[in-house]
């Protein structure tokens, strides 16, 4: 056979199996053979993995770059990578896909100039291949009956995202309705952000009049009860229109039970959490005077750990099919010189409520799961493969990401040999995003990617980025692979 690449002696790990002494064979961009001593002739380029775990690309699933709307609550927003800086960031981890957000405001009546902004946005400046995910914030019916089949089939976009909070983007139960209507018909996956906006309006205003306004009351505002709640309501209203939807950044446990058991009577309900959850507890938002800031993000980081050891049991046990980074970045230092949410607030620390919602992590996402779930013993690697590459690729119809196996493009992450590789402590300059501070600062690393690979180029090398801004293309999506409507009706209600 003819190669352009080969990959030589790795252990090769998919979702189901461990390959060791495997060659990967690359023509073209694309894995053409798997298998033990390909042989090369003249002039192939030759990687060595010998020792080295040899996974499938991670493909983000849950990435914000350069969005316009109010994810801040009330406030015009500060999203501080660009695609640039984002994906750039992102190939430094090991990634090699990102799907990312264009966002509708909710005063645009179409949502065709909402993605065209967003592809402007994206075109020329990406690292690595990207795909989008709408964010649906007034689903009129111009939007769910001619917009929603427009972007499916012109665009190639067949997900979209709602928020049950935040005054800019929440949706009432009635609106989440017509979404899922449209989104039956047309094979959409609806991701949800499932919070209960009263509670936390509520609980805000109570909790300011009692001057409890710093950092870590953003959690006291949404303890895991708001978070069940939602969550609990929405696999109602997808079971009601029998269609699939998608848990985002699940953070508790009892989110996470109330998936597990829809999961468990067959619904096709899937979840996703991200490395704050795994990797980080309340008391981070504990920090200093105003400096636990840096972690506010939602839903909220858990005070116990029991929370933490069911998201760690949800990944385990299959309750999370994806694992993804919700990166949701802005700076520390704000534009108009003051820190992170104090710009707003008359009090002497500023007020959590205008504290923006996100942390950065499309860099630490791969390595901090490597690390501290491989590494550990607390999951498999074929496990990691999993959630972090295969299943976020057939949710969301990626058809050639995720995997290793011919036909599949060639994204590859090459981790360094254990016994080659000297622990350390995460410091941000380390990052290569434009944020200036990561929640994940001190944490130790036991590994890290040497070498990231894009249909066959290497776009990271021993810590250097070597890929270009503008070699990640756009991908058009296709419905997901995993199970959709099952026919299954509670009542005479047929959609
Ligand atoms: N939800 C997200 O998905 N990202 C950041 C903030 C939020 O609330
Ligand atoms: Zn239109
Ligand atoms: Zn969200
Ligand atoms: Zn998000």
């Amino acid at each position: 056979m003819d190669f352009d690449v080969i990959v030589r002696n790795g252990t090769v790990v998919t979702a189901s199996d461990i390959w060791e002494c495997c060659d990967i064979g690359i023509k073209d961009g694309t894995i053409t053979a798997v298998g033990p001593r390909l042989i090369a002739a003249a002039g192939v380029q030759e990687i060595d993995a010998e020792g080295a775990y040899v996974t499938p690309g991670g493909v983000d699933t849950h990435v914000h770059l350069s969005q316009l709307d109010g994810l801040i609550p009330d406030l015009p927003n500060y999203v501080a990578d660009t695609y640039d800086t984002g994906t750039r960031s992102a190939v430094a981890g090991g990634t090699t896909t990102v799907i990312t957000f264009a966002s509708q405001m909710k005063k645009d009546e179409s949502l065709v100039p909402v993605i065209e902004e967003y592809h402007k946005l994206a075109k020329g400046q990406s690292y690595c291949d990207y795909a989008f995910h709408v964010i649906v914030t007034n689903p009129t019916e111009h939007i769910v009956e001619h917009d929603f089949p427009k972007m499916v089939e012109e665009y190639g976009i067949t997900s979209v995202k709602l928020y049950m909070t935040y005054k800019p983007m929440k949706l009432r139960d009635y609106q989440i309705l017509d979404v899922m209507y449209s989104a039956r018909k047309l094979g959409i996956t609806t991701m949800v952000h499932a919070e209960n906006a009263d509670i936390i309006d509520w609980m805000t205003e109570h909790l300011e009049k009692k001057l409890m306004t710093n950092p870590h009351h953003h959690g006291t505002s949404r303890p895991p009860i708001v978070e069940s709640e939602a969550t609990n309501r929405v696999i109602s209203l997808a079971e009601l229109m029998d269609t699939p939807i998608l848990l985002v950044h699940v953070s508790s446990g009892h989110a996470t039970k109330h998936i597990r058991d829809a999961q468990t009577r067959l619904l096709p309900i899937y979840g996703e959490t991200c490395p704050q959850y795994l990797f980080l507890l309340a008391d981070s938002m504990r920090k200093g005077d105003f400096e636990g800031a840096k972690c506010v993000c939602s839903p909220p980081l858990r005070e116990n750990k029991v929370d933490q050891d069911a998201i760690w049991a949800g990944i385990k046990n299959g309750t999370f099919t994806t694992f993804s980074s919700d990166h949701a970045p802005t700076k520390w230092a704000h534009p108009n010189g003051k820190q992170r949410g104090l710009q707003h607030g008359n009090l002497p620390y500023g007020k959590f409520r205008y504290i923006p919602n996100g942390l950065p992590g499309v860099e630490t996402r791969l390595p901090l799961l490597f690390s501290g779930g491989v590494l550990s013993g607390r999951i498999t690697p074929q496990k990691f493969v999993e959630v972090t590459a295969t299943n976020p690729a057939k949710l969301y119809g990626l058809k050639k990401k995720g995997a290793i196996g011919p036909g599949f493009d060639a994204d590859l992450t090459i981790w360094y040999p254990q016994e080659m590789f000297e622990p350390f402590k995460l410091t941000n300059e380390m990052l290569h995003h434009a944020i200036d501070y990561t929640p994940f600062e001190g944490i130790e690393f036991k590994n890290w990617p040497r070498y990231t690979i894009i249909r066959g180029k290497v776009v990271f090398s021993h810590g250097q980025v070597v890929g270009q801004m503008g070699y990640g293309q756009f991908i058009r999506r296709g419905k997901s692979l995993l199970p959709g409507p099952r026919d299954v009706w509670l009542s005479e209600w047929r959609p």
